[in-house]
């Protein structure tokens, strides 16, 4: 399947660029994103026999029906379920979609306030570009060039009963 190939890819990038899997930590971006986190854990565990803490960021703002044109308003982004200390880690942020960027520089900033991490990685599963910000993601499973007015839909198996990538066009 697609997606997990992906998902093992990223995790094989992960290991190769850390130099093994010393001092990781994982954070997903609720929702989606802390499922992918847990798959990559996962893999971690499988491929390197190694427990990778894994937490969560809440996004709070954004809704399924949300508005493209009130999007530039900046999202809040708590660290809601984090029971490990960040302090010189080395952090693989993981989110669904990467878009604007805002997400990605509002979730360092609620990182950087519960500690002072080694390094962040950002890890995505799509990125369909349109940034507004300078962030890139150091992993990315798949580049989907998109219009801004359409979406891609993410399904994960764990809330979604299965794993899909589509695009919806505006
Ligand atoms: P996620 O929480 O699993 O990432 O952001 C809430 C949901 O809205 C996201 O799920 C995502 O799937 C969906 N979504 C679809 N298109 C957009 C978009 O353009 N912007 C945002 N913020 N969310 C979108
Ligand atoms: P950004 O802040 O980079 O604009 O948007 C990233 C966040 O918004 C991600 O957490 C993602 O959930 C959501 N997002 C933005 N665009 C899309 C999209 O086309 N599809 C999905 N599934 N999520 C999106
Ligand atoms: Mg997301």
């Amino acid at each position: 399947m697609a997606m997990q190939r992906a998902l093992t890819r990223i995790t094989y990038e992960i290991i190769e660029r850390n130099k093994g899997v010393d001092d990781l930590v994982i954070l997903g971006i609720k929702t989606r994103g802390v499922y992918l986190a847990q798959r990559i854990a996962s893999r971690l565990q499988q491929l390197e026999n190694v427990t990778v803490p894994v937490g969560a960021l809440d996004v709070t703002p954004f809704r399924d029906d949300i508005d493209h044109d009130s999007e530039n308003d900046d999202p809040k982004v708590s660290a809601a379920d984090i029971d490990f200390s960040v302090e010189q880690k080395k952090v693989i942020l993981v989110d669904d979609v990467l878009y604007t960027g805002r997400t990605i520089r509002a979730a360092m900033s609620a990182i950087m306030a519960l500690g002072r991490p080694k390094s962040i990685n950002l890890a995505v599963l799509v990125d369909r570009g349109h940034r507004e910000l300078p962030i890139r993601a150091d992993f990315v499973g798949k580049n989907i060039p998109s219009s801004q007015r359409e979406r891609i839909k993410v399904s994960v198996t764990e809330i979604d009963d299965r794993d899909a990538v589509e695009i919806i066009k505006a």
